[in-house]
């Protein structure tokens, strides 16, 4: 169905179903599929619903290029006040001496860091991509990998956790101006300190990517790398359960350069409603419910990894320290693409992902990245997670019951259902 024809009076003050019943009704199904599945992927979450009201707000109609108290643009002072808590809440939750809560995403946050001190061609240092790393640290097709000349360092081949002391030796031969620590499918603690000491001895600058586990450390469950790092980047949809944006925290010596190089540098008006949501969820991740939730998110990513290696399963690095569980498929005949499919048959999403080491190219992989932010959010607990394993071990197999697999998820999902109350896009009327 096409847009609705109204006129000009009525689509002012027309809601979402009576003028366009046709994304109306696709928002509809997206959230009747998100409520169906059980959400694995690892960097996903279910934000909470003052966030969505957050960024569903009337701060989208508002620029305001520049930072609180000295925009381009008349009428910022309320998205001012916005703004100051976003950063104040950002800085006061990390212990951070600088924010800037602007970046649209996590790609944009990484930028804004390598436009602040790096010029096209210099060196840095970050973890490979099929170690754990991520695209936006150095991949040859994307902007990190082009304007700048990374090296990388990986895992070890015995522990699949990073070695320090080849970090170091790799430092020492790459003379990098920076070191990224971090990236999104990396199981264990990202120990900051030990990057520290590596950066200091080759005198780099040094970047950790917090975005996998940020709302481990705003909760204390994971080391804060914010007292050892130059920059902190983030997303604020992961652990951190709030809207899809990013953010940086520096120390204050390089605040300016920061700000500089995200505006006017990179980016032009921010989103002044994702600001607001950011503000939000960093109100939220200082409460003590919220270190409540990322409890259960770390207890159930233990009950997960542990329940799949007692069914024989390989779990790399043998469990996790954080909230990610990487299954490793490398000696079942089961590729990472063919699992993902089948897992998604059993209403289980989850991402393929390479393994260290693997053999396949990236698009079929030999693992699949597991997560348990999202289905925590909706009240899963350690049981179920259990349950969650013992689907993922019956559905890989050759003669697995799909349906019967797909009516224990759908249980499961019934038992804890998802933004309950809220009827849904198509009965929202103006
Ligand atoms: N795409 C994100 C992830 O899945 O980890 C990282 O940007």
């Amino acid at each position: 169905m096409a847009v609705a024809q109204q006129t000009f009076d009525q689509l002012r003050t027309a809601g979402l179903a009576d003028v366009d019943p046709q994304i109306a009704d696709l928002l509809g199904r997206e959230l009747d599929r998100q409520r169906g599945q059980i959400e694995l992927i690892a960097s996903e979450n279910f934000t909470w619903p003052s966030v969505l009201e957050a960024v569903g707000s009337v701060p989208t109609n508002k620029y305001a290029e520049g930072y609180p108290g000295a925009r381009y643009y008349g009428g910022c002072e309320v998205v001012d006040e916005i703004e100051e808590l976003a950063r104040s809440r950002a800085k006061e939750l990390f212990g951070a001496e600088h924010a800037n809560v602007q970046p649209h995403a996590g790609a944009q946050a990484n930028m804004a860091v390598y436009f602040a001190v790096l010029s096209p061609g210099d060196r840095v240092l970050g973890l490979s991509l099929d170690h754990g790393g991520h695209l936006t640290h150095g991949l040859k097709v994307n902007f990190s990998g082009k304007l700048y000349e990374f090296h990388h360092y990986g895992v070890s081949r015995e522990t699949m956790t990073v070695d320090y002391d080849e970090v170091l030796a790799r430092a020492k031969e790459v003379r990098p101006k920076l070191i990224v620590c971090g990236g999104s499918a990396y199981p264990r603690t990202v120990e900051s300190d030990r990057f520290r000491e590596i950066a200091d001895e080759v005198g780099a600058l040094l970047m950790c990517d917090m975005a996998h586990f940020a709302g481990l450390v705003a909760a204390g469950l994971h080391p804060n790398p914010v007292a050892h790092c130059d920059f902190v980047t983030s997303t604020s949809h992961k652990t951190l359960a709030g809207p899809r944006a990013g953010f940086v925290l520096c120390r204050e010596e390089h605040a300016s350069k920061l700000d500089r190089a995200n505006f006017p540098g990179m980016q032009g008006g921010p989103l002044m409603h994702g600001v607001a949501a950011k503000a939000v969820c960093f109100g939220v991740a200082m409460t003590e419910a919220f270190r409540e939730y990322q409890g259960r998110v770390r207890a159930n990513a233990d009950a997960l990894a542990a329940t799949l290696t007692e069914r024989g399963h390989d779990v790399l690095t043998g469990g996790t320290d954080t909230h990610l569980v990487q299954l490793d498929l490398r000696r079942t005949e089961w590729t990472g693409l063919a699992a993902q499919e089948r897992l998604e048959e059993c209403r289980l999403t989850a991402n393929r992902n390479t393994v260290p080491f693997d053999e396949r190219p990236p698009k079929i992989a030999s693992g699949v990245r597991l997560g348990t932010p999202a289905a925590t959010m909706r009240g899963f607990g350690e049981d179920d997670f259990r349950e969650v394993a013992a689907i993922i071990g019956d559905a890989l197999q050759d003669d697995a019951d799909l349906d019967a697999l797909r009516a224990r998820a759908v249980a499961l999902c019934d038992e804890h259902p998802l933004y309950p109350g809220f009827g849904g896009y198509t009965t929202f009327v103006a």
